[in-house]
């Protein structure tokens, strides 16, 4: 694993158990983009820390029934969902209007903990201290996810995002988290190697498949949403959420405050989100690059986006499942 300061704490080696060595040495394992190995764990591919905190959230989460956990792939909407449910959950508590909402102050990573990583960081993190209801988020496969979160009532909010961008903003995330580890990665293979699955948190197109079926057998327990049509129609789908979480929108509430205190323009803009870093290490302005629709196009090559659009098809064949950029 590489020394450079500028990793944050998640995509470093240092806090390995023996236990976790152990196991990562009977894994297969693949040479890594940003990190130098990844590990195949459960059919997903991951950094070593992060599986850590995966083995950790797997032997010791409790879930409640009143819990909510949000669920994405990676830089597919988990800073934008974190902050909109938060203020959801909380708006008698912290009215936007009031002019000091804890948004205005403190970056949306902070305010919802991110499991696998706050474990991996204090694998003693008592997660019953969290206010109630508790509302957490990770990147975990449904397949790997600790055996209480399935078994108890708890409500997963499942948000996907089309791959090509969802891609492309992990691609700048991680050139920006690391520029010298990621300098000499060619996009081709960084491309190729997402297509195959073998990339962080890796195959995409299973982990989104996993929760889109279990969204269908239990609408109660996962409800499913995408980043395009969170920008497409903001409140509708706010709404919709408010509503499977059993918070539902009066008809004298007005939506649109948390939808414009939660919009990228409006946190990219806190000094809360452009100054300062994360206790992990990871600057806060690293989550707001450009928050579109269809900004691959910066990035990707034709061939590269048509790579990306074959596998979709592939693995969403007869699913139901399309994205239209
Ligand atoms: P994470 O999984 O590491 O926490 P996540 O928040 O999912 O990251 O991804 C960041 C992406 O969401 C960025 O996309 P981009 O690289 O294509 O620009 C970021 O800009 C975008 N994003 C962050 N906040 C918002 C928001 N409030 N509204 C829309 N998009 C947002």
């Amino acid at each position: 694993m590489s020394s450079s300061s500028s990793v944050p704490d998640y995509l470093r080696d240092e806090k390995l158990t023996q236990e976790t060595r152990d196991l990562i040495s009977s894994l297969p394992s693949e040479k890594g983009w940003l990190v130098s190995q990844i590990y195949e764990f459960q059919g997903r591919w991951h950094t070593e820390a992060l599986l850590q905190g995966i083995l950790t959230c797997q032997k010791h989460f409790k879930a409640k029934d009143s819990d909510i956990i949000l669920v994405t792939n990676p830089k597919s909407g988990t800073t934008w969902l974190k902050s909109l449910v938060f203020a959801l959950i909380n708006r008698h508590k912290f009215p936007v209007s009031s002019g000091d909402h804890p948004l205005l102050v403190t970056n949306p990573h902070l305010l919802v903990p991110f499991m696998e990583g706050v474990y991996y960081e204090s694998p003693d993190f008592d997660f019953s201290l969290l206010p109630f209801p508790r509302l957490m988020n990770t990147h975990i496969s449904h397949l790997s996810l600790p055996e209480s979160v399935k078994s108890s009532s708890c409500q997963i909010v499942y948000c996907c995002r089309n791959p090509k961008d969802m891609f492309v903003s992990l691609w700048h995330f991680g050139k920006k988290l690391a520029p010298q580890e990621t300098a000499d990665y060619p996009l081709e293979k960084a491309v190729e190697a997402f297509c195959q699955g073998k990339f962080i948190a890796g195959p995409f197109w299973d982990h989104v498949l996993e929760y889109w079926y279990a969204s269908l057998e239990n609408p109660n327990k996962v409800l499913f949403v995408t980043y395009e049509e969170l920008k497409k129609q903001t409140e509708v789908e706010v709404k919709r959420i408010a509503e499977f979480i059993g918070c539902g929108f009066t008809a004298e509430e007005e939506v649109s405050e948390i939808v414009k205190l939660c919009s990228f323009e409006s946190l990219s803009r806190l000094e809360v989100n452009r100054q300062g870093k994360l206790p992990n290490g990871i600057e806060t302005n690293a989550f707001f690059r450009k928050g579109e629709i269809g900004g691959w196009r910066d990035t990707l090559s034709e061939s590269l986006a048509d790579a990306i659009d074959r596998t979709t098809e592939e693995k969403f064949g007869g699913s139901g499942l399309k994205f239209s950029c």
